[in-house]
C-alpha cells in the first residue's frame, strides 16, 4: 500500500538570486582538496555526529538507505587500521598495481606510507550495506547499494568541508579487513575509508591541472 502523502514546496526563487548563490557555493565547494597531511587537533564528536546526520538525508533505492557510517577516534583501533591498511598498500605498490597506474598516481605523490590514518582525529569507515536482517533472520536485499552510498558519500564529503573540515577519501585495497576491525558482518561491504579533521599546519596539496566542464558537460544530443 502506498504511503500517506504529505506536502512539499520549496521557497520560489528568483533566476538572479540562483545565480549568485551558485557561484558563491561553486567558489566555496571548489576549494575542497583531498587532505593527506593532517594536524591532530580534536573534532568534537557531535560535529561528526551532524556531518552524518546531513549523509543520512541521501536518497536511496526503496529509501533502504544501505549505508553505515563506523566513527573511529579510539587510537588503539586507528593504529590498527593504520597497520592493516599500509600492509595492504605495501603489497599494492610494490606488486598489484600495473606501472600504468603507478604512472596515474605519480602526479599525487602517494606513497604505501599512511601516517594520517592516525593523526586525523576520526576515521569514518563507510560501508555499503546490501541486506538488511530482519528481527526473525530473514535476509532483505537493498536496492542500488552502490549508488546510495555514493551519493551519502558525496554529501558527507560536502557537509564536513562546510563546516570546515578536511577529508579524504582513501581506498585501501582490498578494503576486506576495514570490515573485521570494525566487527560488521559479511553482507556490509567497507566502501571509503575517510579520515576528517584539520589539515596540517604546513600543509600542502598537489597543484594539478582540473578537467574543464566542458570535458564532462554534453547538453542535449
Ligand atoms: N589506494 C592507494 C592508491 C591510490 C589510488 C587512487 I585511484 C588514488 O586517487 C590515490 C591513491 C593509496 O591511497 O595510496
Amino acid at each position: 500500500m502506498p504511503a500517506p502523502t504529505i506536502p512539499y514546496s520549496l521557497p520560489p526563487r528568483e533566476t538572479a538570486w540562483q545565480l549568485e548563490r551558485g557561484r558563491a557555493l561553486l567558489v566555496e565547494i571548489a576549494a575542497r582538496r583531498s587532505c593527506r597531511d593532517f594536524s591532530p587537533r580534536p573534532v568534537p564528536r557531535a560535529v561528526i555526529e551532524l556531518a552524518i546526520e546531513i549523509a543520512h538525508t541521501a536518497p536511496s533505492g526503496a529509501n533502504r538507505k544501505p549505508w553505515r557510517f563506523v566513527a573511529i577516534d579510539d587510537p588503539a583501533l586507528k593504529h590498527e587500521i593504520r597497520v592493516a591498511a599500509e600492509a595492504e598498500e605495501r603489497e599494492s605498490y610494490d606488486h598489484r598495481m600495473p606501472q600504468e597506474w603507478l604512472d596515474a598516481l605519480e602526479p599525487l605523490g602517494t606513497t604505501a606510507e599512511k601516517p594520517f590514518l592516525e593523526i586525523a582525529p576520526w576515521l569514518i569507515v563507510l560501508f555499503r550495506v546490501d541486506a538488511e536482517i530482519t528481527p526473525d533472520g530473514r535476509r532483505l536485499k537493498n536496492y542500488y547499494p552502490v549508488e546510495s552510498t555514493g551519493i551519502a558519500a558525496g554529501m558527507f564529503l560536502t557537509a564536513c568541508h562546510m563546516l570546515g573540515l578536511a577529508t579524504l577519501t582513501h581506498t585501501p585495497s582490498p578494503m576486506g579487513f576495514l570490515r573485521m576491525i570494525c566487527g560488521r558482518p559479511d553482507h556490509e561491504k567497507p566502501f571509503l575509508l575517510i579520515p576528517v579533521g584539520y589539515p596540517a599546519e604546513n600543509c600542502t596539496v598537489p597543484d594539478v591541472p582540473k578537467k574543464p566542464l566542458s570535458a564532462v558537460l554534453q547538453w542535449n544530443r
